[in-house]
């Protein structure tokens, strides 16, 4: 089964443009407790190499477009993140690496938690023991 979990967002946009509105709850299986952004990663710049404990994520590119990699310890997916019309559920005990990233990539990210380094899983060692099955 592939870990990608691309959610469709309600394009509410009309002949003056773009609109999105994303509700906790309804359109994302979570209540969102942060919210962050990603922007103006240099070209050659890898980011991310980690997986969550607990945290459940939504991330949108809502401009330009990036290589998200996604890891459950069992098997692989990658998927180019480049439309604001989708979001891709993260959920916990999954590794995750980002890359390629375009000049003018932002990626918008919704989180069910509030920020804990302590649930960061940082080492890819450390990971795959705890996402044994
Ligand atoms: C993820 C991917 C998609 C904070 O203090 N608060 C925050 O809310 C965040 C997200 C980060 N930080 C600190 C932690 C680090 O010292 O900012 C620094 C950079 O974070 P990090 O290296 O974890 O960034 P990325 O781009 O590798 O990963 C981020 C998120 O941390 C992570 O949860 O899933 O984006």
């Amino acid at each position: 089964m592939s870990l990608i979990n691309l959610v469709d967002l309600p394009d509410l946009g009309d002949d003056r443009g773009g609109l999105v509105s994303i509700e906790a709850n309804k359109h994302i299986p979570f209540a969102v407790k942060r919210v962050y952004y990603i922007f103006k990663t240099h070209e050659d710049v890898a980011r991310g190499f980690h997986a969550h404990k607990e945290l459940k994520q939504l991330v949108i590119c809502v401009s330009g477009s990036c290589k998200m990699v996604m890891d459950n310890g069992i098997s692989k997916d990658d998927v180019i993140l480049n439309t604001p019309k989708k979001g891709l559920l993260i959920d916990s005990l999954v590794w995750r690496e980002m890359h390629d990233f375009s000049e003018d990539c932002v990626l918008l990210v919704l989180a069910s938690e509030y920020y804990d380094e302590s649930d960061y899983i940082r080492n890819y060692d450390e990971f795959l023991k705890k996402a044994e099955p």
